[in-house]
């Protein structure tokens, strides 16, 4: 039988706003955006403060949106060499404790301590190590989840928010999934979750009644992941190496497209949520790629790259419907679109005087 496992999730707070108040005073106690300001074109809010999250903005919303809802907002530019450095010392941080760290974006990481450096043994006592060197260090704050699988660990880190620690033993694990609405569960959109919803399944508890085979049936694929993880069964190892190999989105529709002017519509919607994510991971691609499935289930791809990495909305969603524009598209029903972004690479080799290792 194998051991359980130790496994630790971290998000910082707020991040970038956290960053901001930390380093402008004037900001502190007030509720501020960092992202493009609504006189910009296509301004975003990238992530806000508590204070303004009080007032119902939030990350991704448009600038004037969150102008409308809380006036007194405070529009601030990012500065993302400022938020590298931390995650850089926050990276540290972990690396005391083990050196299985995966992380996922700037601001959070999963954290394998089954066995840790310093023998310390306890993951609740190393979560609260590390929350109180990212305080003393950082002067910053860090919400943690502590269970036996990235997934509880992940879902239990935004239990408490912000500055919490949510523990979930490995007795309690069962009833925490029965009791997970089926939107948190990972991979569920909006259309599975309504599917869901019409099938009478709201809570981890429903989604057990079905079977394997059932659940693959009505879910596809996921279905086979579903039927696991609401068990609590979630093998997925902590990869300290992985690397972002691409970033994308993708939308079911909830009846078949076929005007071409919904089509971009939707390439329109698509591409605001795939911007978002490279700019949350810090990430330009070469390679634009659409994903097209059909109403048959029939499904294919075009690609286009580029001599420089992209990240920018404008010219994702340009790319993406310049691509759709070649497959003819009013003659077939569509039900799925997707673009990635992909060849993350080094556009040159990087200047640097040191000899090359290989
Ligand atoms: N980010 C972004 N665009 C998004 C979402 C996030 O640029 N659509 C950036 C800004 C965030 C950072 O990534 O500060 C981390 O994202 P989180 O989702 O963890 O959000 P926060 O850390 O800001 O808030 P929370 O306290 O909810 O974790
Ligand atoms: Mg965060």
């Amino acid at each position: 039988m194998s051991v359980l496992r130790k496994i630790i999730h971290i998000d910082m707070d707020a991040f970038y706003a956290s960053v901001e108040q930390r380093d402008n005073p004037e900001y502190r106690g007030k509720p501020i955006a960092v992202g493009g300001s609504p006189e910009g074109r296509g301004g975003v809010v990238a992530t806000c403060s508590y204070e303004a999250r009080k007032f119902g903005v939030r990350s991704a919303m448009p600038s004037k949106r969150a102008m409308q809802l809380c006036a007194d907002l405070i529009f601030v530019r990012p500065r993302f060499a400022a938020y590298r450095e931390v995650s850089q010392h926050v990276r540290e941080i972990f690396s005391r404790y083990t050196d299985l760290i995966e992380p996922l974006s700037l601001d959070e990481a999963y954290l394998d301590v089954t066995e840790d450096k310093q023998n310390i043994g306890s993951a609740i006592a190393i979560a609260q190590q590390i929350k109180q060197a990212i305080r003393d260090e950082l002067q910053l704050t860090a919400s943690a989840g502590v269970s036996v699988n990235k997934f509880v660990a992940k879902i239990a880190s935004d239990m408490q928010k912000p500055d919490g620690l949510t523990f979930i033993a490995p007795s309690q694990v069962e009833s925490f999934m029965e009791n997970l609405p089926v939107e948190k569960f990972f991979g569920v959109g909006k259309v599975t979750a309504d599917k869901m919803k019409g099938m009478n399944l709201f809570t981890g508890k429903d989604l057990k009644r079905l079977t394997e085979n059932e659940l693959v049936q009505h879910f596809g694929k996921s279905g086979r992941f579903y039927y696991k993880i609401v068990r609590g069964i979630d093998d997925r190892a902590v990869e300290p190496h992985r690397e972002t190999k691409s970033v994308g989105a993708e939308d079911t529709f909830a009846y078949d497209l076929t005007e071409i002017e919904e089509m971009n519509a939707e390439l329109d919607k698509i591409a605001i949520t795939v911007a978002a994510r490279l700019e949350k991971y810090q990430l330009k691609g070469r390679t634009v790629t659409l994903k097209i499935k059909y109403s048959d289930f029939k499904q294919i791809t075009r690609n286009h790259s580029l001599p420089q990495g992209i990240n920018d909305l404008p010219t994702i969603a340009a790319i993406a419907k310049q691509l759709l524009l070649k497959t003819e598209p009013e003659d077939k029903k569509i039900r799925l679109l997707g673009i990635t972004l992909s060849n993350f690479g080094e556009e040159h080799p990087p200047e640097t005087g040191q000899l090359s290792l290989f």
